[in-house]
């Protein structure tokens, strides 16, 4: 079915100290996600960049956290941004580090609370991101967006999130680097782990069906957040945090190809981006490519597949 993409810029980079991430939206717009898109029989609109006020007066108990202000100035901005996307089509963020997702995700239980249905949330990532501004060494709030969605206390200069997503919503997904305090809190959450050793040992497709078949009988809307590193840095360098071991080309377009059958997807965040590290634009190319599967664009089209 055709899809109106809503493509909304957030040039953050204050979720983390290397510079470079607020690049990414003309990246994605010199790489032609648009057309990618509209190639594919979908409308894109382009809805250039969000602003944003820093929140001034805020402070925060840990001393390690940095550029608090403006993170917390984005969070409102794109959570704003975001619940008055949704109702008009399918909202894709080009981001902008990954604590873009404090706002997009809480603009997306905004919409979901306005419609009556639950959120489900597939976070594409190297990291788990389940720090709270409270348990972080680096300071990065890019590493603490999944604990905010998941209602973990420790925000205090956050506003509370809308509706915490309940545990069993979450699918973490390419997972290979996890904090101390971080994996102490996952295991007191429900939520699923399919770190690499998971998808080495099932492959790619089960443990994301599993997780699609929830979301559908949940009749759930489903926010997608795809970081760079979740992709192995050997095939998309231009990410400040790449781990190594990430999925391949293959294995990400397919887990795209997947979401594409299910038609589930109803928001998604493209994060963590960093051009100034790219290699002739390899990086920001694979990514646009990435969309073009998860809006359809298929190896072989064959008349009708099964979901
Ligand atoms: N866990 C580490 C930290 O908090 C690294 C977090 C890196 N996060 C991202 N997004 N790049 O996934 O600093
Ligand atoms: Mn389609
Ligand atoms: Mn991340
Ligand atoms: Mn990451």
């Amino acid at each position: 079915m055709p899809k109106s993409c809503l493509l909304i810029g957030a040039p953050i980079d204050a979720g983390q100290r290397r510079a470079g991430c607020l690049m990414g939206p003309v990246a994605y717009r010199v790489a032609g996600l648009a057309q990618a898109i509209r190639d594919l029989g979908h409308e894109a609109t382009d809805l250039g960049d969000v602003a944003m006020t820093p929140q001034m007066d805020a402070t925060c108990d840990n001393p390690a956290v940095h550029s608090l202000a403006e993170v917390l100035g984005w969070t409102a901005a794109l959570r704003r941004v975001m619940a008055e996307a949704l109702p008009h089509g399918f909202p894709i963020i080009m981001g902008g580090d990954h604590s873009l997702a404090l706002g997009t995700v809480a603009g997306a239980a905004d919409h979901a609370a306005r419609v009556g249905r639950p959120l489900f949330l597939l976070w594409l990532d190297a990291h788990s991101d389940f720090h709270t501004p409270m348990t972080t060494t680096s300071g990065n709030l890019h590493g603490t967006p999944v604990a905010y969605i998941a209602g973990r206390s420790g925000f205090a200069p956050f506003p509370p999130f809308p509706a915490p997503i309940p545990a069993e919503r979450i699918c973490l997904y390419g997972i290979r680097s996890v904090d101390p305090a971080e994996h102490a809190a996952l295991l007191d959450h429900d939520i699923a782990i399919n770190d690499m050793r998971v998808l080495d040992e099932q492959g790619v497709v089960a443990p994301l069906r599993a997780f699609l078949d929830q979301v559908r009988a949940a009749n759930g809307l489903l926010h997608v957040s795809l970081d760079v590193d979740f992709l192995d840095p050997a095939i998309a360098p231009a990410v400040g945090t790449t781990v190594p071991g990430g999925t391949t080309f293959r294995e990400a377009h397919l887990v795209m190809e997947l979401l594409h059958e299910s038609e589930l997807v109803t928001s998604l965040d493209l994060v963590e981006l960093n051009p100034f590290l790219d290699d002739r634009g390899m990086t920001a190319k694979l990514m646009v490519d990435l969309v073009g599967s998860l809006m359809g664009r298929k190896v072989f089209d064959r008349p009708t597949r099964s979901k």
